[in-house]
């Protein structure tokens, strides 16, 4: 890559500028459908009002609250386009978790859809420095709307090195402690010319759609940056449930999904009432793969579901394998371009077919803001990204299991811990500790195990009552789907939550 480059002008402009300015780039409901040109010209508004009204410096930090819409995307784009860096946000999390991301990310400016607007002023209430909120309506509509109003529809990209931040991609650790992770412009190239050319080999007349959120790097690469890199088009559901996605795959022709197992799980169970027949290629990533799953998805489309491992700290898949080089139950090889190896505790790489930690090298590697879990995470130049995998002689890899608190529950990470701080905040919790637990439908569940405080008894009611009290504190997904009220916890000798025990216990 050239020393300056900025992400946006490779992305975007430069199907403008080599003449596919008329060709489809953003699809949604209601009849949405952007061309290059019609995006490219909505960014360059944008950038102006970024730059101009809003007072944006090159390297200021911008947060995007909202569903996944063309909007947020243009919205996006901008932000890279006059050298700012993005902060996306799950649109569900609560204002105490952004209040996090706020202070963490020394965000000044939050742009938010108004739909999702309370929680993002209450959040901006509580900051350590009160950030300036702007919300929109529908597709650029309310105060973002009157600022756009007669602005002018082109803007000079800010001419941004390779290695300048463009994004900083929040990912919560096992502690629940949100942690971000610094991307460069050159980033955002690299994913596209490594998983999404070599492995995926999408082209221009794909159309890419899926249900994961664009704060979530897996959605930000599979319906933002691997459409754009290719002049593909992307449907983009603020709506993508199961059903949903299902059926616009129909409505739209989309020929390669994203989305995480338990969705194929879902689909596959109404799958007579949809019509797949358009979809050509079908990426599943963020929880493990079953290999029943894959079966049943091969038998009722007749595609061979791409399994894949990514993190955001890496920003996108580092192993999985092409349509043809698939071995049903195994995650893949590294993807061209990166180094993958199988470690023990100190480090040394074990003999094929022993499990132990997965180790990965390539392009991109984990850079934490200002945390210290940076030394935990990259090892001799290698990210060891806490997964227990075995590489077999021909150097399939093989998920064995997450070795650390994570409960990877439909897709999203969920922090134990995390929700463990919740329940305490509840005064019928006298000790908690939760774990993730089997599930057929959402591959793992959230399962908390709950000694009660003096004065309250077990019940139904209870239970429902601790799992709404979660709900308003995180955001909903996280709540425990399964509570058990136990008389004591396993401990350690010096009073330590056994976790491993309790997840001994959930296995059952
Ligand atoms: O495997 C994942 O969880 C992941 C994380 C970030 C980006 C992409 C992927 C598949």
């Amino acid at each position: 890559y050239p020393e300056h480059l900025n992400a946006t002008v490779e992305l975007v402009d430069r199907h403008v500028a080599e003449g596919r300015g008329d060709r489809p780039a953003l699809l949604a409901p209601g009849g949405v459908r952007w061309t290059y040109a019609d995006l490219a010209r909505m960014i360059d508004r944008m950038a102006n009002v970024l730059t101009g009204k809003l007072g944006l410096v090159s390297g200021n930090r911008v947060l995007l609250r909202s569903a996944n819409n063309p909007t947020k995307v243009a919205l996006y784009m901008a932000v890279i386009k006059a050298g700012g860096i993005v902060v996306a946000t799950m649109p569900l999390l609560r204002s105490r978790e952004l209040v996090q991301i706020l202070d963490k990310a020394k965000i000044s400016l939050a742009l938010c859809d108004a739909t999702l607007a309370a929680e993002m002023e209450k959040a901006a209430a509580g900051a350590a420095e009160k950030p300036q909120v702007v919300t929109w309506a529908g597709t650029a509509g309310g105060e973002l709307g009157a600022l756009l109003d007669g602005v002018t529809d082109r803007f000079a990209a800010v001419p941004t090195r390779a290695d300048d931040p463009c994004l900083l991609g929040f990912t919560s650790g096992t502690t629940g402690l949100p942690k971000a992770t610094i991307h460069y412009h050159r980033d955002l190239l690299i994913i596209c010319d490594c998983y999404a050319r070599d492995v995926l080999k999408a082209d221009a007349d794909d159309v890419f759609i899926g249900s994961p959120p664009l704060a979530f790097t897996f959605g930000l690469g599979g319906l933002v940056l691997f459409p754009f890199r290719v002049g593909a088009s992307a449907v983009l559901l603020e709506k993508a449930g199961p059903p949903d996605l299902a059926k616009a795959i129909g409505d739209y022709g989309a020929t390669i999904s994203f989305t995480a197992p338990t969705a194929y799980r879902a689909i596959l169970a109404k799958a007579e009432d949809y019509d797949l027949s358009s979809l050509k290629k079908c990426v599943s990533a963020g929880e493990t793969l079953p290999k029943p799953t894959f079966d049943a998805w091969l038998e009722a489309t007749g595609i061979k579901l791409m399994d894949g491992i990514g993190a955001t700290e890496m920003l996108h898949i580092f192993i999985a394998a092409s349509e043809d080089e698939i071995r049903p139950g195994a995650t893949g090889r590294p993807v061209p371009g990166y180094e993958a190896k199988v470690i023990d505790g100190e480090g040394r790489e074990v003999p094929r077919g022993t499990p132990g930690r997965l180790a990965v090298r390539g392009p991109i590697g984990c850079r934490y803001l200002s945390d210290e879990r940076q030394s935990a995470y990259v090892e001799k130049g290698w990210n060891v990204t806490g997964d227990t995998y075995v590489e077999d002689e021909d150097g399939y890899f093989w998920f064995q299991a997450r070795n650390d608190d994570m409960i990877v529950s439909s897709g999203y990470n969920i922090a134990g811990p995390e929700v463990e701080a919740a329940l305490f905040a509840h005064p019928a919790v006298l000790e908690t500790g939760v774990v993730g637990a089997p599930d057929a439908e959402r591959g793992r569940i959230v399962k908390a195990y709950v000694v009660l405080a003096g004065g309250f008894e077990a019940s139904d009611e209870l239970a429902k009552d601790l799992q709404d009290h979660v709900k308003r504190e995180l955001a909903p997904y996280k709540y425990p789907r399964s509570i058990v009220f136990v008389d004591a916890l396993p401990k350690t000798e010096s009073g330590k939550l056994q976790r491993f025990a309790l997840r001994q216990q959930a296995e059952l």
